[in-house]
């Protein structure tokens, strides 16, 4: 199983657009990641019934012409085999409250869509897990492998063969180079490239504009080009 209880393997053919089940859809977050979201969904053809969000003062806005409905105990009007979330919370370097809030989700019973916004190049040679989000423009060539909830940011590219862990968030873009392999829980910053063949490991986070031209084993921050560990992570 995976770190979050998924069972490994677990992938689904890259030529499926948003909603594998056809069901409704409600947004889990209603900041910037979540009408980027929104907006993905809807331009795919999905019905989005709108937001959910922890911040009272949010509840009762319209976003993308779509209304935050409350925080998620509302999700309780719904029964989870009529409506489908999508995780709205991206966060730069926010990784772990997103997967703690769709796990915690999950385990009542939610099930999460896998976004993919129709202006994504996704070759039908790759393979993305459930709950992956490929946003508009990104690109995702053959043999490469996106892992449950992950976020591929506008304009982000994945090239052939690379492995992407789950809940890693490669910003917006984003280069990453042929048979690169990164650990779950990393964050990707905004106009990195990462050479082709470089691994790194979970939680890494590596800063904007960052080149990476070395493995680092994981839990480090990278920063400058060429990159360098600056810190530990956690
Ligand atoms: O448990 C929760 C929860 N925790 C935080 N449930 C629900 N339903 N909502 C939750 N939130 C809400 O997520 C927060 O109250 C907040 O309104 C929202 C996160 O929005 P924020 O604007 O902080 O970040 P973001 O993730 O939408 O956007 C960031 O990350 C993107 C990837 C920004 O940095 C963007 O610029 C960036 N593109």
């Amino acid at each position: 199983m995976s770190p979050s209880g998924r069972p490994k393997g677990e992938f689904q053919s890259a030529q499926h657009g948003g909603s594998l089940m056809n069901l409704p859809i409600i947004v889990i977050g209603s900041g910037g990641h979540a009408t980027v979201v929104a907006d993905a969904l809807l331009a795919a053809g999905e019905r989005v019934l709108g937001f959910t969000d922890t911040d009272t003062r949010r509840h009762g806005m319209l976003l993308c012409g779509l209304p935050v409905l409350g925080d998620d105990s509302m999700l309780a009007t719904f029964a989870s085999g009529d409506v489908q979330l999508a995780n709205g919370i991206g966060g730069t370097r926010a990784e772990a409250l997103r997967c703690a809030v769709q796990g915690a989700l999950e385990a009542c019973g939610w099930q999460f869509a896998t976004v993919r916004h129709p202006t994504a190049v996704v070759s039908p040679f790759a393979r993305v897990s459930p709950g992956a989000q490929l946003l508009a423009r990104s690109v995702v060539q053959p043999g490469a492998e996106v892992g449950a909830g992950c976020i591929v940011n506008t304009g982000a590219v994945i090239e052939h063969d690379v492995r992407l862990g789950e809940f890693v968030h490669v910003a917006c873009g984003a280069v990453l180079c042929g048979h690169v392999q990164v650990g779950a829980h990393s964050h990707i910053g905004a106009a990195a490239v990462v050479k082709q063949g470089v691994t790194l490991g979970a939680r890494t986070v590596v800063g904007a504009g960052a080149a990476v031209v070395k493995n680092s084993e994981g839990g480090f921050t990278l920063a400058g080009v060429p990159a360098l560990e600056m810190r530990e992570t956690r």
